[in-house]
């Protein structure tokens, strides 16, 4: 704690002394940087961020009972926040991410805004409610991956017969602390529609792109949703012609079919399959990651802990904590993290063991 810079041969002064000089400095806004240098600069990431695990079946209750006490439209976002128990109170899944389950009933609509804080969603229950982005919808089915990057118009609505449930995943905590965050609602709950229902998976998710196709402002992809059944036949022939990755089994990463890039800059989503039985060997890497399982069930094993995630559970890995999953059954996983804003800034780092 106390590191003393280098004696000069002088007597060093008493700790009353310096805690003096520490409260007449703190006066004029200054702080010594010795009393707190290994506090800042620590040799490994040092996070309040938790391991924790958040049973589908349980938290659905509460969605029941959330859906009973407040519309949609009153809400204006219906979601339950995901709290870190390490970060209580912060509205914060990992030190930088923000997630949450969001519930919208049969006829209700969630009005249209836009913000500068980047959303993805993963549908976990229910089929053919909707998303409008920018001018257009994509209809939701189980499984998902739907991205609102920054600044991008949203609505969401369920014209289906059924509840619609799904995680949303938002870089809040990101934004903030970059004292980023600019915010506006519309006018009309549901934004005026300019192209037809699914048009950006056609347009873009064919190995095509229209010819003169340039990356947007936003650094945004233009396909923004990623269905299910194809990541699904992708990760399936993974598994018909390669062995698994010891340390992640068959895990492929979301891109912006324009530049090979993740979807939005500041998240990164990727979807993996653990064989049946597949027992992954221990990993790391500097993203505190949150992970929905969508099919299957995995045991999940850190240094302090373990918890068994079934269909639809959510699940937090903090930074820099080591750990194993084995499949019980075949799973597949879905996942999000800011890795790419720390590849963009050169910080990320893995360790295989
Ligand atoms: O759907 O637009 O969970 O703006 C938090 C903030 C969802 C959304 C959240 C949001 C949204």
């Amino acid at each position: 704690m106390n590191d003393t810079p280098p004696s000069t041969g002088k007597t060093s002064a008493s700790r009353a002394e310096r805690e003096a000089f520490y409260a007449r400095i703190g006066a004029d806004n200054l702080a010594p940087l010795w009393e707190q240098l290994h506090n800042l600069v620590t040799k490994t990431p040092r996070s309040d961020c938790q391991a924790a695990h958040w049973s589908y079946p349980q938290v659905r209750r509460y969605i029941a009972e959330a859906t009973d006490l407040i519309t949609a439209e009153e809400a204006e976002r219906r979601v339950l926040i995901l709290e870190n128990p390490g970060l209580r109170g912060k509205a914060a899944i990992t030190t930088s991410l923000y997630a949450g389950l969001q519930a919208i009933l049969p006829g209700e609509v969630a009005r249209a805004h836009r913000h500068s804080q980047a959303a993805l969603r993963l549908i976990l229950e229910g089929d053919g409610a909707y998303t409008s982005v920018n001018g257009e919808k994509t209809i939701m089915h189980r499984g998902d991956f739907v991205t609102t990057p920054s600044w991008t118009w949203h609505d969401h609505g369920n014209d289906s017969d059924a509840p619609m449930v799904w995680l949303d995943g938002l870089d809040v905590q990101l934004v903030a602390m970059l004292d980023a965050s600019f915010a506006e609602s519309s006018t009309q709950d549901r934004q005026a529609l300019q192209r037809p229902a699914g048009d950006n998976v056609l347009r873009y998710g064919n190995g095509l792109v229209p010819v003169d196709a340039a990356p947007a402002p936003n650094l945004a992809s233009p396909m923004f949703c990623y269905p299910y059944e194809r990541t699904l036949a992708s990760l399936r022939a993974l598994q018909a012609a390669d062995r698994p990755d010891p340390h992640l089994g068959y895990k492929l990463r979301y891109v912006d079919p324009l530049s090979g890039r993740s979807p939005m800059p500041t998240m990164g989503a990727y979807a993996r399959l653990l064989p049946r039985g597949h027992a992954t060997a221990p990993y790391r890497c500097s993203a505190g990651t949150v992970f929905a399982v969508l099919e299957g069930s995995v045991a999940v094993t850190l240094d302090d802990r373990r918890f068994v995630a079934g269909p639809n559970d959510v699940f937090v890995i903090p930074s820099w904590a080591t750990h194993q999953l084995h499949a019980q059954d075949e799973a597949v996983l879905f996942s999000f993290s800011d890795r790419p804003v720390q590849e963009a800034l050169a910080l990320w780092r893995e360790q295989r063991d």
